[in-house]
């Protein structure tokens, strides 16, 4: 189908769209809007071949639209979309790695050195005018020197940050469901053995049955009281009740987090530990790296109904990534 002619697909909209995506789509698509809990009209339903996926995408859903060919989901995170049922019915799924990478990784850094380093205390401390009235901010405990760090999924934003961490001369290793090839860091195949021989540990693992908090309290006690955890990747992958208790108790010494369980809440016990660096997910949160991500979302759609082909598929339909 040539790029002009693509009105003809009519395209859902599944929850808060990134704007720059949802104006691409709207000049180029036919759209029906569906928010999360929406009822689709069955007209609709029947016409819908694809879903730009802000929101959940479940089995209930690819089963409501007959004529689904592509989910286009927004983010490099794909667990508010079921892959493998979308699989099952010969439906692709997108989502929207690399043009978000560095940005991440970047983060990752920031969050690590302002849990080691106490630097938004610090600011703190100035800001309140406790500089001029009581003196230098307190010498920090935390430090990145002689620090030993873990990476904890070695995909793209792992090794991101890897490249980074070595830039500040420190030791990488890494656990990952496999070890990855061409990557010379020591691996480790358990997340236990990683922990138990680094003191920082930067988790960048997805949401998957595997890993549901899998970072729990043997894990926090391997890391050890020097130790300091950092998440950037899925908030479900950490038993948060035990995160807290090591934050308060100093079985690790510290954690910077940008992602949790039951996003927007976070529990109030890790809101209360003085050493825990907390960030409300802003990973990827720049105006110029979210419109990348839209646009990958855009163009995913453009080139399934234009040429037949995904840009970038997830694992789980990679197989179905060409138009047969
Ligand atoms: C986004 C993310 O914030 O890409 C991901 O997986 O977690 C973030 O970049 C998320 O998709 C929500 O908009």
């Amino acid at each position: 189908m040539p790029e002009n002619d693509l009105k003809s697909v009519t395209l859902l909209i599944r929850g808060k769209l990134h704007p720059h995506a949802a104006a691409r789509l709207e000049e180029t698509f036919t759209i029906v809007r569906g928010g999360e809990g929406d009822a689709l009209a069955g007209e609709h339903a029947r016409k819908i071949k694809a879903v730009a996926a802000a929101a959940t995408v479940d089995p209930a859903l690819i089963d409501t639209l007959p004529q689904l060919e592509i989910v286009s989901s927004f983010g490099v995170g794909y667990d508010h979309v079921d892959a493998a049922y979308a699989a099952t019915r010969n439906v692709v799924v997108t989502n929207t790695p690399d043009v978000l990478t560095d940005e991440v990784a970047d983060t990752a850094i920031g969050l690590l050195i302002n849990a080691v380093r106490e630097l938004p205390k610090a600011e703190q401390w100035l800001r309140d005018g406790l500089w001029v009235s009581e003196g230098a901010y307190r010498l920090t405990n935390g430090t990145l020197r002689g620090r030993r760090v873990g990476i904890f999924g070695m995909g793209r934003i792992g090794l991101a940050i890897a490249k980074r961490i070595e830039a500040f001369g420190l030791p990488v290793s890494y656990h990952n469901r496999r070890p990855v090839e061409g990557v010379s860091y020591a691996y480790f195949d358990s997340l236990v053995e990683l922990a138990a021989n680094v003191d920082t540990l930067i988790s960048v693992a997805p949401s998957t049955p595997q890993t549901q908090k899998i970072v729990d309290a043997e894990i926090l006690k391997a890391l050890g009281p020097t130790g300091v955890f950092v998440n950037i990747g899925r908030g479900n992958t950490v038993d948060e009740d035990a995160l807290a208790a090591a934050l308060h108790d100093g079985t690790i010494q510290a954690a910077g987090l940008d992602v949790f369980y039951d996003e927007p809440n976070v529990p109030q016990a890790l809101i209360d530990a003085p050493n825990a660096s907390l960030l409300p997910h802003v990973g990827s949160a720049t105006i110029h790296t979210r419109e990348a991500m839209a646009d990958l979302v855009v163009d995913n759609l453009i080139a399934w109904f234009s040429r037949g082909e995904a840009l970038t598929p997830v694992a789980e339909t990679i197989a179905l990534a060409k138009r047969k």
